[in-house]
């Protein structure tokens, strides 16, 4: 009998404290623990559906690599879970991919909730988020939405963090470049691991940062995360920037933004910034705040796109008729 076609809706996620660096390669294990939360209106719409032909196809606009990776990781996914057949798989990204805005996140976590879905597995979440994993290590926590927490281990999965009553908080994407990045996360991250003299002193600071940061969040300290999370993205950016050859992921609105959002908090504005292996950077302010920040950037050149958006991103799965 022919399956029914699964809709997944997967957000993308902003990492608070970074996932920089992997012990395995293949299975993405992170190095170190990390902590994001899910951004509501950055999502990838996938639908799976049983292929007319043997072979799985792919629907969507992509790069030829990132094609390639993503048949890959169907084939390997559908044998891990001893599951067979063609699968058509289109896919459809509302924002620009392979710049910097996490859409391997939420693309793969979207295929993971999908493939469990689609085949009636009904697989724990924690196994749907390892399985995520093996696509993308940031693709592990946009199985679900919120705050969430990845760790370590031989074989990790990400979780929520467990809040006594949620935490508003919206998240201002400002664009600064709409054209994929140079060097993808992956590349980057193999290249500090194995070339930069601050990889060492980021791994050793990372279960600290983590543990702040969940205090914070615990706590509902604005400050106290604002300031342990710019330092753990500036610390992951000074050791892309320190890697042999040395990369740089920000252009100059990268840093104007910097610099304005210093001066605005100075006033007193909640707001604090993040930036993911890209140019474009993510503000998380306090609602009662987000309207004047906006203002602020209002005319700042460079910036090609701002998007208004909160912390939420629980995934959404529908079974088509
Ligand atoms: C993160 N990033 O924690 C960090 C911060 C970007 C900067 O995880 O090799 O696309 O597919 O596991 O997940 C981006 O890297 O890398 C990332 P792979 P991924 O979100």
């Amino acid at each position: 009998m022919k399956k029914a076609p699964i809709k997944i809706s997967a957000a993308a996620n902003v990492a608070l404290i970074k996932y920089w660096g992997k012990t395995d390669l293949e299975k993405n294990i992170p190095s170190a623990p990390s902590l994001s939360v899910g951004i509501e209106d950055l999502r990838t719409d996938t639908i799976i559906s049983e292929s007319r032909e043997d072979k799985d196809t792919l629907i969507g606009k992509f790069k030829k690599s990132d094609e390639q990776r993503i048949l890959n990781y169907v084939f390997m996914a559908k044998k891990l879970l001893g599951v067979s057949g063609g699968l058509e798989i289109e896919t459809e990204n509302n924002f620009p991919a392979s710049s910097g805005l996490a859409s391997s996140a939420s693309g793969f976590a979207a295929i993971a909730l999908g493939i469990d879905k689609f085949y009636g597995l009904d697989m724990p979440r924690e196994d749907i988020s390892r399985l995520a994993r093996l696509g993308s290590g940031s693709a592990a926590r946009s199985i679900y939405g919120g705050f969430v927490q990845m760790d370590t281990g031989p074989d990790p999965f990400a979780k929520p963090l467990i809040v006594e009553d949620p935490w508003p908080l919206d998240i201002l994407v400002l664009v600064t470049e709409e054209q994929p990045k140079k060097m993808s996360s992956t590349d980057s991250m193999n290249l500090t691991k194995d070339t930069s003299p601050f990889y060492s002193a980021w791994l050793d600071t990372q279960e600290a940062d983590f543990l702040k940061a969940k205090d914070a969040i615990e706590e509902k300290d604005f400050w106290k995360l604002a300031q342990i999370s710019e330092h753990n993205c500036l610390k992951m950016h000074s050791t892309i920037m320190t890697s042999k050859p040395p990369h740089v992921y920000w252009n100059p609105t990268t840093v104007e933004i910097l610099h304005q959002v210093q001066k605005i908090q100075k006033k007193g504005l909640r707001v604090f910034f993040t930036i993911d292996a890209g140019p474009q950077v993510k503000l998380i302010c306090d609602p009662s705040d987000t309207q004047r920040v906006l203002e602020q950037f209002e005319s700042t050149s460079g910036i090609s796109r701002r998007i208004v958006t909160k912390v939420g991103g629980e995934p959404q799965i529908e079974q088509l008729a």
